[in-house]
């Protein structure tokens, strides 16, 4: 059988509802504490090796529990982020979740 690696980044405010959603639902999970490079502000990324089979099926989960939000970019430039002049305290759009699913070359347990 076939594995996938599925690396979903999501909102903060919706991890733990996806994260509980997910394990309930028997997929093994590692969260790891992360900061989108745009806003710097943090976010989760879970990664999630499952069977092709049960892609969908995950992908379907963290739709569910994960919402777009409208987000307030600092309204002067903090270090280290990427914002522009012209990005400073404009309102941008951040999922919800993002999620990448590439393929697994093998897997070995230990
Ligand atoms: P951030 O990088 O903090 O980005 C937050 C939101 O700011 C993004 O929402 C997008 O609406 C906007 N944004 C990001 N980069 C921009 C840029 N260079 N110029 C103008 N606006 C920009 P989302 O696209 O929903 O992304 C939410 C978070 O997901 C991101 O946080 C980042 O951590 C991750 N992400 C999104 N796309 C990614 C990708 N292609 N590769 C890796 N991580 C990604």
């Amino acid at each position: 059988n076939i594995m996938k690696l599925l690396i979903a980044i999501v909102n903060n405010d919706d991890s733990a509802l996806v994260s509980s959603a997910l394990t309930k639902e028997g997929y093994s999970v590692t969260k790891l504490s992360t900061t989108g490079g745009f806003l710097m502000v943090g976010n989760t990324t879970f990664l999630i090796g499952a069977d092709d089979s049960k892609v969908q099926k995950a992908k379907d989960i963290i739709k569910e529990n994960s919402q777009r939000r409208s987000h307030k970019t600092p309204s002067t430039a903090a270090f280290g982020t990427g914002l522009a002049e012209g990005d400073l305290g404009r309102e941008v759009s951040v999922g919800g979740a993002i999620v990448f699913v590439v393929d697994v070359e093998s897997v070995d347990k230990y």
